[in-house]
């Protein structure tokens, strides 16, 4: 669930959640999707739950898939950018506390439009835990 907060905003923000941590994680990512009404970019992304954010891309490094800060992500007007584990993401780092899933992360991010006007949207991205290898032992579980 993502709410705008700003109705009339440039850059429509919509599907933004964010990885639940477990503890000792000091990192995790951000992901949405934009939708820009005329040529933008995202150019700053904060977070009070974080030290450090950090607008990321996938790329290749020899075989490697390997992720590097951005200094801005283009977002061409009228067309859907999703970010999503596997490409970009905003990255949330110096995490202040583990982020568990329910939990909203309030994020604020700043786009630039061609005319190089700024505009702040404020997102509430809600916490979410993703199966797989690396999630933690389900503390509920009942042995018989
Ligand atoms: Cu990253």
């Amino acid at each position: 669930m993502a709410v705008a907060l700003q109705a009339s905003a440039q850059v429509d923000v919509s599907q933004a959640w964010v990885r639940a941590t477990v503890a000792q994680q000091k990192a995790t990512g951000a992901f949405l999707q934009l939708k820009a009404k005329t040529d933008s970019r995202l150019i700053e992304a904060r977070s009070p739950a974080a030290g450090v954010v950090e607008v990321h891309e996938m790329a290749m490094d020899g075989s490697v898939m390997k992720m590097r800060a951005i200094p801005a992500l283009d977002l061409p007007a009228g067309k859907t950018v999703e970010l999503k584990p596997g490409g970009y993401h905003i990255m949330l780092m110096d995490l202040k506390k583990p982020i568990s899933a329910g939990e909203t992360v309030a994020l604020t991010l700043v786009f630039e439009g061609a005319d190089k006007k700024r505009e702040t949207v404020d997102v509430k991205a809600e916490a979410r835990q993703l199966g797989g290898a690396t999630a933690p032992a389900d503390k509920d579980a009942h042995k018989h």
